[in-house]
């Protein structure tokens, strides 16, 4: 079934320059398809409306201050079960239990500095695209 996802490269990615090596992983996959691109920093209205569901948690305001601490890449990848394709090349959201291969298992340490956010339902996933890009909603 085909879909759509909503893809950040985290500052971190952005800094050590390694878009280029995620976004290729990305592009291999057979059918998928960018169909939106944009290097943006993110404010904090849109990060409290992107990561509501943790508000109250320890790793919450750590998690607001590094997402706005430097520009990320926004992508829309549509294709065949893009949702669950994106979220498995990414790995487990410790870099450490993550399997190399994998984006985070390749390039990850830290936790909150894991490299890549990709929607993780088809709701998540409408709710994200509306969010980041209004205009193709
Ligand atoms: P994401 O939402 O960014 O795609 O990541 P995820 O689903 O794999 O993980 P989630 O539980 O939604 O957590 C969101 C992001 O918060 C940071 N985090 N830090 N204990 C910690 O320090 C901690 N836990 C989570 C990570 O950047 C995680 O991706
Ligand atoms: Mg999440």
């Amino acid at each position: 079934m085909s879909q759509r996802t909503l893809v950040l490269l985290k500052p971190d990615a952005v800094r050590r320059g390694l878009t280029g090596e995620i976004i290729s992983r990305i592009e291999r996959k057979a059918d998928w398809r960018i169909t939106a691109l944009e290097l943006r920093t993110l404010g904090r209205e849109i990060l409290e409306q992107h990561y509501g569901e943790h508000v109250g948690r320890p790793f919450y305001e750590p998690l607001m201050e590094f997402m706005a601490s430097g520009p990320v890449v926004a992508l829309i990848v549509e294709g065949e079960r893009v949702i669950e394709g994106v979220r498995q090349l990414a790995g487990p959201t410790d870099p450490i239990a993550a399997a190399p291969g994998s984006i985070r298992g390749d390039f990850g340490v830290i936790v909150r500095e894991n490299l890549i956010h990709a929607s993780d339902s088809a709701e998540s996933a409408e709710r994200e695209v509306k969010l980041f890009f209004p205009g193709l909603a």
